[in-house]
């Protein structure tokens, strides 16, 4: 089980607060497909992603993109139980997706990456801490159902 000290749920939903989940979530996982290609192979059924641009103007990347930060929402609404919230999601992306885990870990560097470019200073190195830990326990939720 995690521990989380008050300082970093404060970090971490202070920040929250500010996101705009459509706009970090198309970003993050638009890095995702651009600066790791091979990630598109789960995405066949988007349609265009050929180059950045066809990649960051899709619109199936910004909703799919939105959802997975959506998801992140829930994760900081129940920091205390990320492992249980996220099971089924986890039993998903093995069973049906098919997807590597070592690509949570992949989104979680975008996404740190988005937040940073999104909030410059404001994106203090204790936020950043609090946000890595964020990131790598949802990674590490997202691949406790696998087998
Ligand atoms: Mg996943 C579907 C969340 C990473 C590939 N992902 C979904 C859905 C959610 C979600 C909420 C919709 C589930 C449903 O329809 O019931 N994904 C999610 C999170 C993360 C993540 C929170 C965080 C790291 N996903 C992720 C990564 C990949 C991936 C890294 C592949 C590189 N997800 C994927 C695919 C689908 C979902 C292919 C189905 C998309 C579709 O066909 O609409």
């Amino acid at each position: 089980m995690v521990n989380w000290t008050a300082e970093e749920k404060q970090l971490i939903t202070g920040l929250w607060g500010k996101v705009n989940v459509a706009e970090c979530g198309a970003e993050a996982l638009a890095r995702l497909l651009i600066v790791y290609p091979w990630t598109q192979r789960f995405f066949a059924s988007f349609g265009n992603l050929s180059s950045s641009t066809a990649v960051t103007g899709n619109p199936m990347v910004r909703a799919h993109g939105k959802k997975v930060l959506t998801s992140f929402g829930d994760a900081i609404k129940s920091l205390d139980s990320i492992k249980k919230c996220f099971a089924p999601l986890s039993k998903l992306h093995c069973d049906k997706l098919h997807v590597d885990p070592e690509n949570f870990r992949l989104l979680g560097d975008t996404l740190i990456v988005v937040l940073a470019s999104h909030f410059g200073k404001d994106f203090t190195p204790e936020c950043q801490a609090a946000w890595q830990k964020l990131v790598r326990v949802v990674a590490h939720a997202l691949a406790h159902e696998y087998h």
